[in-house]
């Protein structure tokens, strides 16, 4: 039997082989007002998106599972937890970004709350796709760099962020995930993110800051395997008829 988890990994490695992307909506289930979730669920399906990453920092265990399942119940697209905490593991779920911080210098998220979550983990039976997260400066403090901890990579030194990523590369993890943290000022950079997918073979996933049809695509154009974006739809849902455009095939005569 073919495994979900194992199905989402070989999606984002075949979208990044072909340069193709797509969008994740990433619902945070403390921010999320319950009876907005079928709004922009309705939107999400119309709208093609490709993935819901589920997941905060500060959340609540009875909204995580109901979100979860909610999302499964009403629409068959993929749900990836995005875990900001170790008690964020849901067998519901399709898969889970098992997360290792590695632009930061705290054990405790490059391996000791994994050591946690491990027994889990194994228990729920959900596959994880190795993750290497990497915080970049997004121009202000962000709920990540205070939780976690870490100092962000600066904005202005991709080669940091690339270097980061082909060590993580090197020590077996299968995704990056370039992130500016939520509500960022600004975005990751498309140079940034260019250096990093050319300096690594994995699917590479950005967030953090993008609000728009613009920022959208051009991290989409910068090699963006997956682009995420949550807090400008948690403030207008309706947001995401113009930020999916940017994933939407470009037709030609
Ligand atoms: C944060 O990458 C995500 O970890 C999404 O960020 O909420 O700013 O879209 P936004």
């Amino acid at each position: 039997m073919v495994n979900i988890a194992t199905m989402l990994l070989n999606d984002f490695i075949t979208l990044s082989k072909n340069n193709t992307s797509k969008l994740a909506v990433l619902i945070d289930p403390d921010r999320q007002q319950p009876e907005e979730l079928q709004t922009l669920v309705d939107l999400a399906v119309s709208c093609g998106v490709g993935y819901f990453f589920v997941g905060g920092s500060l959340m609540t265990d009875v909204r995580f599972e109901e979100t979860i399942a909610f999302l499964k119940e009403v629409s068959s697209i993929p749900v990836v937890i995005f875990p900001g905490s170790n008690q964020q593991i849901s067998s519901t779920a399709d898969g889970i970004l098992l997360l290792s911080m590695i632009s930061g210098r705290n054990p405790e998220l490059l391996i000791g709350q994994h050591v946690i979550a491990a027994p889990r983990l194994k228990a729920s039976g959900i596959e994880c796709l190795p993750t290497g997260y990497i915080l970049v400066d997004g121009g202000r403090p962000t709920t990540v760099s205070y939780i976690s901890n870490t100092t962000p990579i600066p904005a202005d030194k991709p080669d940091i962020s690339a270097v980061t990523a082909m060590a993580g590369e090197m020590l077996g993890l299968k995704l990056m995930y370039l992130d500016a943290g939520s509500g960022a000022l600004n975005p990751v950079s498309s140079e940034c993110i260019k250096k990093v997918k050319a300096s690594v073979e994995t699917p590479v996933i950005v967030g953090g800051g993008i609000r728009t049809y613009e920022q959208a695509l051009e991290a989409k154009n910068a090699g963006a395997t997956i682009v995420v974006v949550g807090n400008s739809l948690e403030e207008d849902p309706n947001r995401l008829l113009d930020i999916s455009a940017a994933f939407q095939p470009v037709v030609t005569k």
